[in-house]
């Protein structure tokens, strides 16, 4: 109780912060960023890990989720029309809490309509999880979503309950391969024969194919060549303040 009352606070205060990690595409170029929230508690920096759990089981997601989504749309409204920024996408983890909320795709266009973002830069990452759902209505979601110009990519692919028949189902844009395979690459010869098989899986279904948690030149050039359309990492850049990230890439910056 003392947790959620501390997590409540830190929403109205404005404590929840949101990073960006940069995305490249397969020649290098700056294509977006994934939005990685924090909860900054005093001098004290937090990562989801010690708050996304608890926020879904007390409920406190959806407010949550509503305040990185409206921060997120805010950025990509500011960057529209700016010669460097002005094409990046953002994507936004939502988490399966808000897909069960019938109000979500409401909540999702009066934000679109309040902040100006221009929906088809906005891209939700949603985990694999969203298949123990309801499947009709997260596919009646999602749909929704996708017919204001919303992309969707799924999140931690490989890892959880996919079902090839899911790819075809559901109106989605990308795959992000998790970073479990991208770390065994050149470890593990079966982790490579799996990124392998999900880049031919995306290119069938004509996907965008995401690779996250690339550390290494070794790993870039497997995944360059392999075929993905874009990648994500510490090699190319770690999770840094939004104010920071366009600070970095803006034409000014
Ligand atoms: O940020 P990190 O770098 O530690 O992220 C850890 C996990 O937290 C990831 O699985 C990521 O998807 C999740 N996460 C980060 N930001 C958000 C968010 O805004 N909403 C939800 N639901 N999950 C998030
Ligand atoms: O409750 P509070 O005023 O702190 O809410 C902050 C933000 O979260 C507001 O933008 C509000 O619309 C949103 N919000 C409040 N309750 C819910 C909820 O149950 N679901 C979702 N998705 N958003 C909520
Ligand atoms: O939503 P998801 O679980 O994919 O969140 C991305 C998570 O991966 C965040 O916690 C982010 O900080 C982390 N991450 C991003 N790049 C790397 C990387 O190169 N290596 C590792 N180990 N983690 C990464
Ligand atoms: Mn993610
Ligand atoms: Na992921």
């Amino acid at each position: 109780a003392a947790f959620e009352a501390a997590m409540r606070d830190g929403l109205s205060l404005g404590q929840f912060r949101l990073f960006c990690q940069p995305q490249f595409d397969c020649h290098g170029n700056l294509t977006g960023g994934e939005v990685l929230v924090r909860w900054q508690r005093g001098a004290e920096l937090l990562g989801p890990d010690h708050f996304i759990g608890f926020a879904e089981e007390s409920g406190l997601i959806l407010p949550l989720g509503e305040h990185v989504l409206k921060e997120s749309c805010r950025a990509l409204a500011r960057w529209d029309g700016d010669a460097m920024l002005g094409h990046l996408k953002l994507a936004v983890n939502v988490s399966v809490h808000q897909m069960r909320d019938p109000e979500f795709p409401e909540r999702v266009a009066r934000i679109l309509d309040v902040t100006g973002a221009p929906p088809g830069r906005l891209y939700l990452e949603l985990t694999e999880s969203v298949f123990a759902e309801d499947m009709q209505e997260i596919t009646r979601r999602m749909f929704e979503l996708r017919a204001r110009g919303i992309c969707f990519a799924l999140d931690d692919f490989g890892t959880g309950y996919s079902s090839l028949a899911y790819l075809q189902r559901f109106p989605l844009s990308a795959l992000k391969i998790d970073r479990s395979f991208v770390r065994n690459l050149g470890i593990d010869p079966g982790s490579a024969s799996i990124v392998e098989a999900i880049i031919a899986l995306a290119r069938k279904f004509e996907l965008e194919i995401v690779a996250e948690g690339v550390e290494l030149e070794a790993q870039r050039s497997f995944l360059t060549h392999g075929g993905c359309s874009s990648l994500q990492g510490f090699l190319l850049g770690r999770p840094v303040p939004m104010a920071e990230f366009e600070h970095a890439y803006s034409a000014a910056g």
